[in-house]
């Protein structure tokens, strides 16, 4: 089969067409999909009516999964490798602990010594209109920026915590997040290994840099958020049912809007291919 890519927006993202993956991919097939993984960042694959099986087979393609031990309360309890994205409510009828997931600027599992290389998101039910994602190319923000400014974020690290927004976790889950991740220094800069090409690592859940206090680091951090954030690096994607979006957290970043009538349903699920090892665990006392 010959696939046809179409871009998605000048900064990153192409959709794949021609591709049926209920069907084992075959290897020119996937040769050809990693390639334009590697190009466009963000890849989406329209209409895909996949099974969970076959969601995680096409996944492994691209490395090992993350069993997600770092977000237990979020992952499948029969298919560990499935991170449920979803806002219906839980057996007791209690909301669902991921229904903000992702309401943050940010690198999948940035948090942690071995960040995400990819990660591909299904959809299963979405709003009838918004629940959009943006998605950043940090190439670009790496690439545009001065090169005084590129010289001063070479050498920082900054500081991960496994912050959500409006998470709304009980106290006792609050605090065994805390125990199960603590603070992560990422370089600022990280060298793409398979493109070679420096990219920005910044999110909103970076606290402040290694050896800088939050007040020192927060005007450098809120600008290279809105830097690398601008509208002309970012892509927008408007879910339809049955997409699988891939996206590569090495060299983008991204942000679930929430922009839906919470009334609707929307449930996703994620698997997580396991980067690199990366950074290391911080010296607290430097966000003290
Ligand atoms: O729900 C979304 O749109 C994105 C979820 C997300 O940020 C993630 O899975 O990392």
């Amino acid at each position: 089969m010959t696939i046809e890519l179409r871009p998605l927006s000048y900064a990153l993202g192409a959709e794949v067409r021609g591709l049926d993956l209920t069907n084992r991919c075959s290897d020119a097939d996937w040769r050809a999909v990693h390639s334009a993984f590697l190009k466009h960042g963000v890849l989406l694959f329209r209409g895909q009516k996949i099974t969970r099986e076959q969601h995680i087979a096409f996944s492994r393609r691209f490395g090992e999964l993350d069993s997600h031990e770092s977000l237990p309360l979020d992952r499948d309890r029969t298919h560990p490798e499935l991170l449920m994205v979803t806002n219906d409510a839980k057996e007791d009828g209690s909301p669902s602990n991921s229904r903000y997931t992702g309401q943050m600027w940010h690198s999948d599992l940035s948090f942690t010594l071995a960040p995400a290389l990819g990660s591909l998101l299904r959809a299963v039910a979405v709003p009838p209109v918004g629940g959009d994602t943006l998605f950043a190319n940090m190439y670009l923000a790496y690439e545009t920026l001065s090169q005084r400014m590129q010289g001063i974020v070479d050498d920082l690290h900054g500081i991960h915590v496994p912050e959500r927004k409006n998470a709304g976790l009980s106290a006792h889950w609050e605090a065994e997040n805390r125990r199960l991740n603590p603070p992560v220094a990422q370089p600022v800069v990280r060298v793409h290994p398979e493109t070679d090409r420096k990219a920005l690592y910044i999110g909103e859940k970076v606290k402040c840099f290694e050896g800088m206090t939050p007040e020192e680091s927060r005007p450098l951090i809120e600008f290279l958020l809105r830097h690398a954030t601008r509208p002309q690096f970012v892509f927008r994607h408007q879910w339809q049912a049955d997409d699988l979006l891939l996206w590569d957290n090495r060299c983008t970043a991204h942000l679930a809007l929430g922009d839906y009538d919470p009334r609707h349903r929307r449930h996703l699920e994620r698997t997580t291919v396991l980067g690199a090892a990366s950074g290391h665990v911080a010296n607290l006392e430097s966000i003290a």
